[in-house]
């Protein structure tokens, strides 16, 4: 990761070209470069940050009141039925752009996104909600 502008603040920037699907004050949406299915979209604030974790809650309730929103027009658009929200924190978390995106993948046949899940078992459940809880409770605001 660098320093640099990434590619979504010079796109918020204007110096690159996108294919605007949605824009209000903190939210920004556009189709993917290389849609994995046709209407692949992305959502992004225009809060500067790379993860989600560092938004403000102002970017974050944007983004939750823009995303069921661009959801209703992808599948209208498309005729998609279903679909995925993927949103990719880090560099193993598979994200290439470091700047908060979701994605909305529209799910056609076979076609979409790809996923490997292998559940595991959830044995410290009880400790482990509390510990999240603590944390929660301690940084609230
Ligand atoms: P991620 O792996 O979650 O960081 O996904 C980054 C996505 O950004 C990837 O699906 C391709 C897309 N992308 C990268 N560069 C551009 C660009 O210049 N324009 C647009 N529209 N999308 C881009």
């Amino acid at each position: 990761m660098t320093d640099s502008p990434t590619i979504f603040a010079r796109i918020l920037d204007g110096e690159i070209p996108c294919h605007r699907i949605y824009e209000d004050d903190h939210v920004l949406s556009f189709l993917d470069v290389g849609p994995l299915t046709r209407g692949h979209t992305l959502v992004i604030p225009k809060e500067r940050k790379a993860f989600l974790h560092e938004l403000s809650d102002e970017a974050g309730a944007a983004l939750g009141r823009a995303l069921p929103r661009i959801a209703r027009a992808v599948r209208a658009a498309t005729g998609c039925e279903h679909y995925n929200v993927l949103q990719n924190n880090g560099a193993p978390a598979h994200q290439a752009v470091f700047h908060v995106h979701f994605h909305i993948i529209p799910r056609v046949g076979d076609e979409g996104l790809g996923i490997g899940w292998s559940p595991g078992s959830l044995d410290d459940g009880e400790s482990l909600a509390a510990a999240i809880r603590q944390h929660l409770e301690s940084s609230s605001s």
